[in-house]
């Protein structure tokens, strides 16, 4: 088990004790397995106990994770901003799944802060949260935020309200966030929660086959242009990067959630320390960023492209050209692996 403050614990009970609620459960843009599965299944247990529940999210999720039972219900900002303000005007309390800094809602980020009257609660493992929440549930020891809403809810209501379908949900956010269970926080608690996830009667082959086998084509040829043409390393520090940009992107019939994933391959090179991925949109740079071991990706996020995340996984973003985005990036390596490596 992760350590989860008994106070805060007291805090949500009685928020959640008399009577039904009108709750919002908001997801951090490009919502990924873990965003969508603790929303998903924490959305799933409040909705049993008689509280009305609505999902919302900035933009759209990733096609793989269509099959989850209730996505259909999630709304999406973009393509349909007036009932999602409409549900955030008139929620009691808001939950922050999976993400602690507002800006990562891009235009919703305005919707929610100008909304005041509801209760704030995170539920997050990224690092330092802001102190701007009623109820705080922060653990960066947990590997995923689905994990820790595993924990909130035994203490909270126990076991025995993960149905199958909560159960499901949660574990596609733990499965998701450790790359299928191989790397961050392992813990044997994990492995625990997993245990409980088959005991709710999940399929876990079943699930691996849904989320993973289920790439389009043009992402596959992608994948082979970008690994064949695209990665760059730089030699004295082991450091690879990719470059896309929205010309290369069409050319492959690009869809939302593509190129998911495709930084985590160069790290499978024997010594690789870093990598990165830049991906150019109409309005900036999104810099994704891996590493190995102790070289701490969420220092070189803030401190380079204005980001940050874990020690192992983080982005940011830049704002110049492709061209000049690649040049700071190469000043950066060499300045971040002379001084703190
Ligand atoms: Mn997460």
């Amino acid at each position: 088990m992760i350590t989860i403050d008994q106070g805060e614990i007291a805090k949500l009970a009685s928020l959640l004790g008399d009577g039904a609620r009108r709750i919002v459960l908001v997801g951090h843009t490009n919502p990924d397995g873990d965003a969508i599965g603790a929303m998903l299944g924490w959305g799933e247990v409040l909705s049993a106990r008689g509280h009305a529940v609505t999902c919302v999210v900035p933009n759209r999720y990733p096609s793989f994770l269509d099959w989850m039972e209730g996505i259909g219900q999630i709304m999406i900002f973009k393509e349909n901003p007036d009932p999602v303000a409409e549900a955030i005007a008139g929620a009691e309390a808001i939950f922050s799944i999976d993400f602690n800094q507002v800006n990562r809602l891009e235009a919703l980020g305005e919707v929610i802060v100008s909304n005041t009257s509801a209760v704030k609660v995170l539920i997050d493992h990224h690092l330092d949260p802001p102190i701007t929440f009623d109820i705080i549930f922060s653990s960066t020891e947990s590997s995923s935020t689905s994990y820790l809403v595993y924990n909130i809810v035994s203490r909270l209501y126990g076991l025995e309200v993960i149905t199958r379908r909560v159960a499901e949900a949660l574990y596609v956010g733990m499965m998701t966030d450790t790359g299928n269970f191989s790397f961050g926080n392992l813990t044997a608690g994990l492995f625990r929660a997993v245990a409980d996830m088959v005991d709710r009667g999940i399929n876990i082959p079943s699930i691996n086959n849904r989320v993973y086998n289920s790439y389009s084509e043009g992402r596959m040829r992608l994948l082979g242009y970008v690994l064949g043409t695209k990665m760059k390393i730089i030699e004295p520090w082991q450091v690879a990067y990719i470059t896309l940009d929205e010309e290369e992107l069409r050319r492959f019939d690009f869809q939302m959630g593509d190129t998911e994933g495709f930084v985590n391959y160069p790290l499978t090179i024997k010594g690789m320390q870093m990598s990165a991925m830049f991906i150019e949109n109409r309005r900036f740079i999104r810099v994704s960023l891996r590493s190995r071991g102790s070289v701490d990706v969420n220092i070189f996020a803030r401190r380079y492209f204005d980001g940050g995340g874990h020690r192992n996984a983080a982005g940011g973003k830049s704002y110049d050209t492709m061209e000049q985005t690649v040049e700071r990036f190469h000043k950066a390596v060499a300045e971040f692996f002379a001084t703190d490596q």
